[in-house]
């Protein structure tokens, strides 16, 4: 089965037809009747992006318990790049659950852990040779990246940028940037945390073109004046920003960052756990600029829906903490090593890189179409299958989140599951599972066509 064929059965997992199909309001009765049990029993803290629950998912759409079938552009966050219960995933975990559910890779460690490891070597940027760690979440990567090399470096004070994201544990909230919802109430946090100017190219004071220079030159001024490089155990950047509003670093910046980083001994950790592992179109965002990280989180994408993350660096610092340093009860477990086997082994087959690329020649030159007919979009940006668009108060650069919340509002109402982020709450954004075909792109992109218009 080939992933670019529009095809009318999903590529694994249940057979859905791979059509949008509303046969009630949304939500229909049978989500509004599971949304007041999870109000009563769920904490209100945990949101829904759409009031639908879920029944089966697959290719590139999810069905609801009403029996509606929604385009998918979201993939649960940029997890379901293989498509949901992708064939391989479930093959490979399926086998594995009836072997075993886990022994505790820190108590008696199996060959899938071992593995995934190894992938990740290969896979990775650079040819140096490298280690890995597999934990559960993305954050809990992004904390074991910093104890790596706070340990490895000695030092303490730990870089991040304006717009990033990192997690919502303790130590990643302090790494992100965004106040409401992340962090709001939250603290105090971690200490030792710096943040500095991200080179935004539509939103640079100075201008798109001198983005890159000016960003990075302050970058370097900052650290070097209030934090002091050799008290930099790391620089943690997300090669595209996710939840800061799907921002590509203007061109140059990354590369000098990194390079500053190196020329003082500070440990440059490339955060890829939403731009790695094909979405971007290339296997890690990294590689578009060249970049070799020294360590790189990876989650999501990696294991097609089952929790697992890891972080993957340099062997010399990865080796750096003590025996017994580093893990954690359920880290690398054989299910999830299972799954993420079967996710690459997907990823391979179908060269979603490529499939990546192709959705991206889809979204952007439409986009674009869109941008011009609508002034509400200030922007239109990204790589790959991880796109989006910026909305403003037109002939501004005025952020406008309510008309944001309308568009993806009147998109789900439509049948088409769209996320939207930013610091400004104000971009909408388009991460399909890379699996899906290019008739419900084209039909995502009318709907969203039609919601700009109706705004
Ligand atoms: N680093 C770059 O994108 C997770 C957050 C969803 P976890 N992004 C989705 C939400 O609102 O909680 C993310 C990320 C980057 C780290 C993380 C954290 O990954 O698996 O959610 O812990």
């Amino acid at each position: 089965m080939s992933a670019t064929s529009d095809t009318t059965e999903t590529t694994g997992g249940p057979s859905l037809p791979q059509r949008r199909r509303l046969v009630t309001e949304i939500p229909g009765p049978r989500s509004r009747e599971l949304m007041a049990r999870k109000t009563a029993a769920v904490a209100a803290g945990v949101g829904s992006v759409m009031p639908v629950f879920a029944r089966r998912a697959g290719g590139g759409v999810v069905e609801d318990v009403d029996g509606n079938s929604l385009i998918d552009f979201g993939s649960g966050i940029a997890v379901t790049s293989v498509g949901n219960s992708a064939e391989a995933v479930v093959r490979r975990a399926t086998a594995q659950l009836e072997q075993f559910t886990h022994t505790c890779a820190m108590v008696t460690p199996y060959e899938s852990y071992v593995e995934v490891c190894e992938e990740l070597a290969r896979l990775t940027p650079g040819d140096h040779r490298k280690k890995s760690i597999l934990v559960n979440s993305g954050a809990e990567a992004v904390e074991n990246a910093v104890k790596i090399a706070r340990y490895h470096t000695r030092r303490q004070a730990v870089v991040v940028f304006d717009h990033g994201y990192h997690g919502r544990t303790n130590l990643t909230m302090a790494l992100t940037a965004k106040n409401m919802p992340y962090k709001h109430g939250f603290g105090p946090f971690a200490p030792e945390v710096y943040r500095v100017p991200m080179a935004y190219p539509y939103r640079w004071p100075g201008g798109a073109e001198n983005c890159a220079e000016e960003a990075a030159a302050q970058v370097v001024e900052q650290i070097t004046r209030q934090v002091g490089a050799e008290n930099t155990a790391a620089i943690v950047v997300e090669p595209i920003l996710g939840e800061g509003g799907f921002i590509v670093p203007a061109r140059g910046f990354l590369p000098r960052i990194a390079e500053f980083a190196r020329e003082h001994g500070i440990v440059f950790v490339a955060d890829e756990i939403q731009s790695g592992f094909c979405r971007t179109g290339q296997w890690f965002a990294s590689e578009d600029e060249g970049l070799v990280p020294d360590l790189v989180t990876t989650a999501k994408g990696i294991a097609g829906g089952l929790p697992l993350a890891a972080v993957t660096g340099r062997a010399e610092i990865m080796d750096a903490a003590h025996s017994g340093g580093l893990g954690g009860t359920y880290g690398g477990n054989p299910v999830a090593c299972a799954a993420a086997l079967g996710a690459i082994e997907t990823m391979r087959e179908l060269d979603l890189p490529a499939r990546a690329r192709h959705i991206g020649e889809i979204l952007l030159p439409r986009l674009a179409e869109l941008a011009a007919k609508h002034p509400v979009i200030g922007d239109v940006r990204g790589r790959g299958a991880m796109v989006a668009v910026e909305l403003v108060r037109p002939g501004t650069k005025e952020p406008d989140p309510a008309a944001t919340a309308k568009v993806a509002a009147a998109c789900h109402a439509e049948g088409l599951l769209v996320l939207t982020t930013g610091t400004y709450g104000n971009v909408v954004r388009f991460l399909p599972p890379l699996v899906i075909g290019d008739d419900l792109l084209h039909e995502g992109l009318d709907i969203l066509d039609h919601a700009l218009t109706t705004l």
